[in-house]
């Protein structure tokens, strides 16, 4: 088993309090009436991103989904480009056109968040088959969440992935709702992951707030498909400590949930493994803390100083 020592663990943590705090700055800057459109923030489902692109190639490709500013910085885009294209700016991924569900950084892997639920899985395939015949030893990891799993899209995937043996890392997020609803209200098959037995593919369910089972986990099922013997679907057991959109009001759960979650928050726990294997100090931590708040500042005040798209290029990326 693969664990997240020295470096690497390190590394991980870092991009943790890094998605933190970029998503909560996005949300102090939405509600500020900076950011326009629907914006779906990841606090408290830092892991799974961090962990699983932490065991990718820099030349993996990631398959994100409409929570997935975490997902993009997990696999190595600019903080600075990512909040411009929030904002709308030139300067963003997508030159502003797609904002949070649109963007995408073929540079660094990031095949694109989504607005459409479950459709991160197809796109994989697909790459994952392009991987296949050019001969790369490409993966792609497809996140998509427990709402996700219900669509007919994701099954399909599963089953032609599996057919084929394909490059494949199937991540469900399962922070327990599709919008407002209860998973226990939206499926009867409570868990994602034995769905994979019926594909004939490896289904593992793993405690998404625990890092180091979540590195093992991914690590195993790169390999797997790294080395020709095909996907294994992930099931990550997590939570959403803001609305499923900002301006969510969250009449549907109870305090004492996300109460409960709280105190399962992958952050401190992984800082706590960290510190008592001697990988981190309590100084080490005070300096990376500040340094992830200035990579935010910095990311913010690039976004809020660069230029609109000049109106003449609204025409300009279309295809037909
Ligand atoms: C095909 C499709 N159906 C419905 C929606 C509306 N919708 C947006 S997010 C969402 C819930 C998704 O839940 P889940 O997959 O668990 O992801 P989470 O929001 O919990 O991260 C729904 C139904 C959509 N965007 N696309
Ligand atoms: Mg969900």
């Amino acid at each position: 088993m693969r664990e997240p020592t020295g470096e690497p663990g390190l590394a991980i943590y870092r991009m943790m309090r890094l998605i933190r705090r970029f998503e909560e700055r996005v949300a102090e800057c939405f509600a500020a009436g900076e950011i326009p459109g629907f914006i779906h923030l990841c606090v408290g489902q830092e892991a799974p991103p961090a962990a699983v692109c932490a065991v990718l190639a820099p030349a993996d490709l990631v398959s994100a989904t409409h929570r997935g500013h975490g997902q993009c910085l997990a696999k190595g885009a600019d903080p600075r480009r990512v909040m411009a294209e929030l904002f709308g700016r030139a300067t963003g991924y997508c030159r502003g056109k797609g904002g949070s569900m649109h963007l995408c950084d073929m540079e660094h892997g990031v095949l694109g968040t989504n607005g459409v639920v479950g459709a991160s899985l197809p796109i994989a395939v697909g790459t994952a088959l392009a991987s296949r015949i050019r001969g790369s030893r490409q993966v792609t990891a497809a996140f998509f969440g427990d709402g996700a799993a219900n669509t007919g899209a994701v099954h399909e995937a599963l089953n032609l992935a599996s057919v084929w043996d394909l490059p494949v890392v199937f991540v469900c997020e399962n922070n327990g709702y599709a919008e407002f609803t209860p998973q226990s209200v939206h499926t009867k098959a409570g868990s994602i992951a034995e769905r994979a037995a019926a594909y004939r593919m490896r289904g593992v369910r793993v405690d998404g707030n625990d890092v180091p089972a979540l590195f093992a986990a991914a690590a195993e099922a790169v390999d797997q498909a790294r080395s020709g013997q095909g996907p294994t679907l992930i099931e990550a057991m997590t939570y959403r400590f803001r609305g499923h959109h900002e301006g969510d009001p969250m009449a549907y759960r109870q305090k004492t949930e996300l109460e409960e979650w709280r105190a399962k928050d992958a952050i401190p726990r992984f800082r706590g493994w960290l510190l008592d294997r001697g990988y981190l100090t309590e100084a080490d931590d005070a300096r990376l803390v500040v340094a992830v708040t200035a990579e935010v500042d910095e990311a913010t005040t690039f976004a809020r100083e660069s230029p609109w798209p000049a109106p003449e290029a609204a025409l300009e990326d279309v295809h037909a």
